[in-house]
């Protein structure tokens, strides 16, 4: 199902410089007990980014996903890239999110790197539907204009294939930008603000029961805080 959409993001990359970088070998591919799924990663060494990272879940009819999010250097305050896809096969049902996550909910931040994203928004209506969050906070992490779909799947899919290649156009001119006007936010705040963006989302990351039922608690809470949001990672030498 996202197969169109992890070569076009794949390609995007490889366009702008971006090489494949090992995976530790437990979280580069796991393969469910159940049978018929399987969850690879992969990671990008992308100019102007510290990490990269793209995660797909074939579990066939049932689900499938595509999720994948990119950190910016600290020396640039931009916002980061977050995708999540999913598609359940029971219920046709799609869920989309495309957002520029933003380090700080400032208006002056917005205005400096949303506008882009504002007219993206108008662009494709279909993906603005003002759903209700169950488990994020839609005023932390996440900004005024995502791209947010939850519904049947026949009524989206072709629109969204052209959202998503209009939003990952869009995010490498925001960087482009970015590396050219002097960031307003400190490194090591930036710095800070990415940590917390990993904590927050390993907390209330809906995919915890669902990676849990396919590969096992163990495998699964150290893939959520090793591999997806790996802030600890960074912030052993510092208490
Ligand atoms: C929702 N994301 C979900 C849901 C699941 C996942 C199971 C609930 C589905 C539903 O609402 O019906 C699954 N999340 C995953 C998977 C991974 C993951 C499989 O991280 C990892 C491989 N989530 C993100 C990123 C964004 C994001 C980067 O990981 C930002 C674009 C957003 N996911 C997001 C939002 C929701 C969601 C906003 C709806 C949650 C809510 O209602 O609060």
């Amino acid at each position: 199902m996202f197969d169109a959409y992890l070569e076009q993001l794949n390609t995007s990359i490889r366009v702008r410089g971006g090489r494949a970088i090992d995976v530790p070998e437990n979280f580069a591919e796991c393969v469910s007990s159940k049978g018929g799924s399987v969850i690879r990663s992969w990671l990008w060494q992308v100019p102007g980014f510290r990490r990269w990272r793209v995660t797909r879940l074939d579990a066939g009819q049932n689900l499938q996903v595509l999720n994948s999010v990119a950190y910016p250097y600290y020396l640039n305050d931009q916002p980061l890239l977050g995708i999540d896809l999913l598609w359940f096969g029971k219920s046709s049902k799609l869920v989309a999110v495309l957002d520029y996550q933003p380090l700080v909910q400032k208006k002056a931040y917005f205005a400096r790197h949303f506008q882009g994203l504002q007219a993206l928004n108008e662009r494709f209506p279909e993906f603005c539907n003002k759903e209700a969050m169950h488990s994020f906070d839609p005023h932390q992490y996440f900004s005024p204009w995502l791209l947010f779909y939850r519904g049947d799947c026949e009524s989206a899919q072709d629109s969204l294939f052209n959202a998503f290649v209009a939003f990952l156009d869009l995010y490498w001119d925001i960087n482009e930008k970015a590396n050219e006007m002097p960031s307003e936010i400190e490194p090591e705040e930036v710095k800070r603000l990415q940590i917390e963006y990993d904590k927050y989302s390993a907390e209330r990351d809906p995919a915890h029961g669902l990676f849990t039922s396919y590969f096992g608690k163990d495998w699964s809470n150290r893939f959520l805080r090793e591999f997806l949001f790996p802030a600890e990672l960074l912030t052993n030498n510092s208490d």
